[in-house]
């Protein structure tokens, strides 16, 4: 064990508790996915403005597309790491539990996980720029890019981009889980990306017991009462081990 466990959470660790888990991309680096910022991440090769806005898909919807193939062709190199499948434990094991994520690779999808909230969308998830038509498959788009629908209108990944607004059903349904949790972790992520890194102090307001688990500590630790330092495929399958046995 590389931390120790207090005695609120041990106790928190029942069944009966509401539990919300929420991840960023440090839950899918284990898996060899590059993560957003820190070292070797993908906005220090890659600019925001030029790949991750509406403005930058209508300027050159070739490179966004270029860059979300590459994205695609990575993450079907790799799949769940020691975390995802904790957190598949987690929902099988609270009776009230939700996950909350930011992540689009699909990786919880393919460790078991049920009930997923996508705040961010899903790379695989490929959208009708007019008449919203959307299809969700690994292929990935050939040339000639961008991919059209038959109704002629420019496809787009069904990821949520800079300056979008998140699915609103889905931000409500995160939104709501938050605040009716009693026991909230903030996996893997540095917690910068507004609205979804306003759900850790939501939960907290609302007297849920916060937990942040990464390498090391972000803003997200303001807001929580336990900050377990460690990799989340190391922590989370450690965690499973203060379930009552059951
Ligand atoms: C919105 C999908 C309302 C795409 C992503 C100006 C104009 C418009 C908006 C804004 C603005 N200024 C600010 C905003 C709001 C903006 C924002 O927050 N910007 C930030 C940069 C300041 N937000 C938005 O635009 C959102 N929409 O606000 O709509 C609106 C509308 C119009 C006008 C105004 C407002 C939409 C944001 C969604 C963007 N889409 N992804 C894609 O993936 O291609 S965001 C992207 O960042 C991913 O989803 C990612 O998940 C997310 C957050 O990053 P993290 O997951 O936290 O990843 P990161 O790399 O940062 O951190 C990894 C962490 O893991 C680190 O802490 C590390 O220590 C840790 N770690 C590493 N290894 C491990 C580990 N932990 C544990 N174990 C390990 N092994
Ligand atoms: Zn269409």
């Amino acid at each position: 064990m590389s931390f120790r466990v207090t005695d609120k959470l041990r106790t928190l660790l029942v069944p009966s508790t509401r539990v919300v888990v929420f991840t960023g991309a440090g839950v899918s680096a284990e898996s060899g996915i590059a993560t957003f910022r820190g070292a070797q991440s993908l906005w220090s090769d890659f600019r925001i403005e030029d790949y991750a806005t509406p403005q930058a898909f209508s300027a050159d919807p070739v490179r966004v597309w270029e860059w979300y193939n590459w994205r695609r062709r990575e993450i079907l190199k790799t799949g769940p790491n020691r975390g995802h499948n904790a957190i598949c434990r987690f929902e099988r094991y609270f009776k009230d539990f939700t996950l909350i994520t930011q992540n689009v690779d699909g990786l919880h999808d393919q460790a078991g996980n049920r009930r997923i909230l996508k705040l961010h969308g899903d790379i695989w998830e490929t959208r009708c720029c007019m008449c919203g038509n959307s299809v969700i498959d690994k292929a990935e788009r050939e040339q000639p890019l961008p991919p059209l629908c038959e109704c002629k209108g420019k496809l787009r990944p069904g990821v949520v981009w800079f300056g979008e607004f998140l699915p609103e059903i889905v931000h409500e349904q995160a939104i709501s889980s938050s605040k009716s949790s009693e026991l909230f972790f903030s996996v893997g992520t540095s917690a910068q990306v507004y609205p979804a890194a306003a759900l850790p102090s939501l939960a907290r307001q609302h007297g849920a017991y916060v937990v942040e688990v990464n390498i090391e500590k972000t803003s997200a630790a303001d807001y929580a009462d336990e900050v377990l330092i460690g990799k989340s495929g190391e922590v989370l399958p450690e965690l499973l081990e203060y379930f009552a046995a059951g």
